[in-house]
């Protein structure tokens, strides 16, 4: 079963009128009518408004265009299958759309009798993606640390656990003296977008009472955003795929272990990148107990 999505904010694209060849009537599919379609996208606008970014949120003359496109493109007979093919459109093309709501408009149907309008309305849900995290810690009880930080991945709302990596530990990387990590990587499947997963992510965090106080320093719980599907964005908070991830034998002997022939986005084979590493030799299979319960 896919994971139920949240409520979430919206953006609508009303009243776009665009010509097309839609009707069953051969008149209809020579001269065709002028269509208005309604566009309404739910995704979450909060990271867009916090930095005024337009890459965090949904480019409604980019939807316009998408839609006018498949309006003005291959004659359908019925305007179900039109409102179907615009919200495929719109899904396929803006992967932060979670949901979308399409009304197609044909007041100039031939009907023979005075009317408003004809509407067909649908609501399609985009499909569920699959995400990897990975997640460290280096103060403390670090298993049960990375165990309770699971445990409330899979509870959160939208996310359903689909595998876990072992755990590994490993010497920090970074240049930073401090402690050992114990490192993991699970799989998810999720109708989260990746802002919701960022931010699902930062309250696992919260739960460890993680403080950020040095960058790649000693924390008591690190989860981070690795993939989500082969989404590729470059933002200065989520970075897709994780930036360093393709180096960090930390994140991919874990996922190896789990998944060898996962595919990192523009990075290739998790395995093949996983023996090439640099900081392989620091991953050492985790001997449970160690950390003897202290947290
Ligand atoms: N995380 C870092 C920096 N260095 N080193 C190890 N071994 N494991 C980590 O999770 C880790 C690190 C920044 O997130
Ligand atoms: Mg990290
Ligand atoms: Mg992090």
């Amino acid at each position: 079963m896919s994971p139920a999505a949240p409520p979430r904010d919206s953006v609508s694209l009303l009243g776009l009128r665009a010509h097309g060849l839609h009707g069953v009537l051969a008149e209809e599919k020579r001269d065709g009518h002028e269509f208005a379609i309604d566009v309404v996208m739910h995704l979450p606008t909060a990271p867009a408004a916090a930095g005024d970014a337009l890459g965090r949120t949904v480019n409604y003359a980019e939807v316009a265009h998408t839609v006018t496109e498949v309006v003005a493109g291959e004659s359908l007979d019925l305007i179900e299958t039109l409102a179907a093919r615009i919200a495929d459109a719109v899904l396929t093309s803006q992967a932060l759309v979670r949901r979308v709501e399409i009304a197609v408009h044909k007041p100039t149907a031939p009907i023979g009798l005075p009317f408003d309008d004809v509407i067909v309305r649908i609501a399609r849900d985009a499909p569920a993606v699959d995400a990897v995290l990975a997640l460290g810690s280096n103060i403390g009880d670090r298993e049960g640390r990375l165990r309770r930080a699971i445990a409330l991945l899979g509870e959160t709302d939208g996310v359903e656990i689909l595998w876990e990596g072992p755990l590994v530990e490993t010497d920090p990387v970074g240049g930073v003296e401090q402690d050992d990590f114990c490192n993991t990587v699970v799989g998810v499947r999720t109708a989260l977008s990746p802002w919701e997963l960022l931010a699902a992510a930062h309250a696992i965090e919260a739960d460890a009472h993680r403080e950020r106080l040095v960058r790649w320093g000693p924390r008591t719980l690190d989860v981070d955003v690795i993939t989500w599907g082969d989404l590729r964005q470059d933002d200065p908070d989520l970075t897709l795929p994780h930036p360093r991830a393709h180096e960090r034998a930390f994140v991919l002997v874990p996922w190896a272990a789990a998944r060898p022939d996962d595919v990192l986005p523009g990075h290739g084979r998790v395995a093949d990148l996983a023996a090439q590493a640099p900081d392989r030799d620091g991953v050492r299979p985790w001997a449970a107990g160690t950390d003897g319960g202290a947290s």
